[in-house]
């Protein structure tokens, strides 16, 4: 019943890759280091495209700002054009900062907030020497015990902060808004939700769109549901891919549900999200215990193979079957793309582009994990606890 996706439907899959997925963490506990850990920026790209030379998925780099400092910010980008990656989106980061302690953007000092939007503004500089479209906003800010602070004070503050950052960003580049529903906040986080994130995003303007990442929700919720909805609401604007068993748990994509993975893949090619170069895919992870080349390329291999189960749906005869309220029919339908394997498919198509048809097991082999274990001593922290 599946039908069988084209090459060029495949073509159309682009993941951006983190920066920090490359460098050591780990969680409040302890942070283990791996050999050959990347040392800067630098090293980080030079990982990154190992992923893109033997997937052919994940041409762009996310940075996170001031994790990734650099005093030549143009000897980075030329780096990465030499590797064959771009930069992508630069990653705020008001969360490492004493001052921040109370919140950032929605801090009740103004002097704190002018901090904030400040930073921002650097994150903005930034983008512009890097040629990114996006900027990603993602606030620690909340509250722990009730009372703290007015809930609704700070929802003003954010969006006067926001409109402020919003005005400063050129008309090519775009604010996306990341919401997620507790940690490090407890009681109350002030941008828990995609409805939060989609108030602001409404009131910036076109270019601000939500992000969803896939850790930043309570237990059971229809994450597919979402997607679908900002779809429609034409606000969706980027994805943080990983996947989580309790909390915001940063493994790797698809490794916990991929049946969920696939679920939002299928709602993210129904609504016209899939290829689609505003609806930005990007890995959100961190590997505390894998190797982290290998963990990135198990990740874009996930996506990639939930996709090419996604493109098998056949949406003529689910058309059908929805039309006539066949409800097995149509679950049954669904299920059938899900339990196609893929994976011989994916062999030819990656083998068709030159590419290797295992790329595991051809990164492996070739040396390189050995080269920067002897080459690289002491990397560093991807930025936690740093
Ligand atoms: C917050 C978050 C956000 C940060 C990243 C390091 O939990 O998902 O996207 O920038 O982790
Ligand atoms: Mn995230
Ligand atoms: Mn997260």
């Amino acid at each position: 019943m599946a039908v069988i996706p084209t090459p060029e439907q495949l073509d159309r899959l682009r993941i951006e890759v983190p920066s920090w997925a490359y460098g050591n963490s780990g969680t409040r506990f302890r942070v283990f280091s791996t050999p050959g850990t990347p040392r800067d920026p630098f090293e980080k790209l030079a990982d990154a495209a190992e992923v893109h030379k033997h997937t052919g998925l994940a041409p762009t780099v996310a940075l996170h700002y001031p994790w990734d400092k650099v005093d030549d910010w143009q000897a980075l980008r030329a780096r990465a054009e030499e590797l064959g990656v771009a930069l992508g989106t630069v990653n705020s980061n008001t969360f490492q900062d004493d001052d921040f302690k109370f919140g950032s953007l929605t801090h009740p000092d103004a002097r704190v907030r002018r901090k904030a939007i400040d930073h921002h503004f650097e994150c903005i500089d930034v983008m512009h020497e890097t040629g990114s479209r996006d900027l990603k906003v993602w606030l620690a800010d909340g509250t722990n015990y009730p009372g703290q602070d007015s809930i609704r004070e700070r929802q003003d503050r954010l969006a006067e902060s926001l409109a402020e950052i919003y005005a400063r960003l050129a008309d090519d580049q775009r604010m996306v808004l990341e919401y997620k529903f507790f940690e490090p906040a407890f009681y109350h986080t002030d941008i828990p939700d995609w409805g939060t994130s989609y108030v602001h995003c409404l009131a910036l303007g076109d270019r601000a769109k939500v992000v969803l990442d896939t850790g930043h929700h309570a237990p059971g919720t229809n994450i597919e549901f979402i997607v679908a909805q900002l779809l429609r609401l034409g606000k969706l604007g980027a994805f943080d891919f990983n996947s989580r068993f309790y909390g915001d748990d940063d493994l790797i994509v698809g490794a916990a549900d991929p049946f969920q993975l696939f679920r939002i893949i299928v709602e993210l090619i129904a609504g016209g999200g899939y290829g689609d170069p505003d609806v930005q895919l990007v890995l959100d992870q961190c590997h505390n215990i894998e190797e982290k080349v290998p963990g990135q390329i198990r990740s874009v291999l996930n996506v990639q193979e939930a996709v090419a189960k996604a493109l098998s749906l056949d949406t003529e005869a689910l058309a059908v079957a929805r039309r006539e309220c066949d409800v097995l029919l149509a679950n049954d339908i669904l299920m059938d793309a899900f339990a196609t394997d893929v994976r011989p498919l994916l062999a030819d198509y990656r083998e068709a582009k030159g590419l290797p048809a295992d790329p595991m097991r051809a990164f492996l082999a070739s040396g390189y994990l050995e080269r920067i274990a002897a080459e690289r001593v002491g990397g560093t922290q991807a930025g936690w606890g740093a």
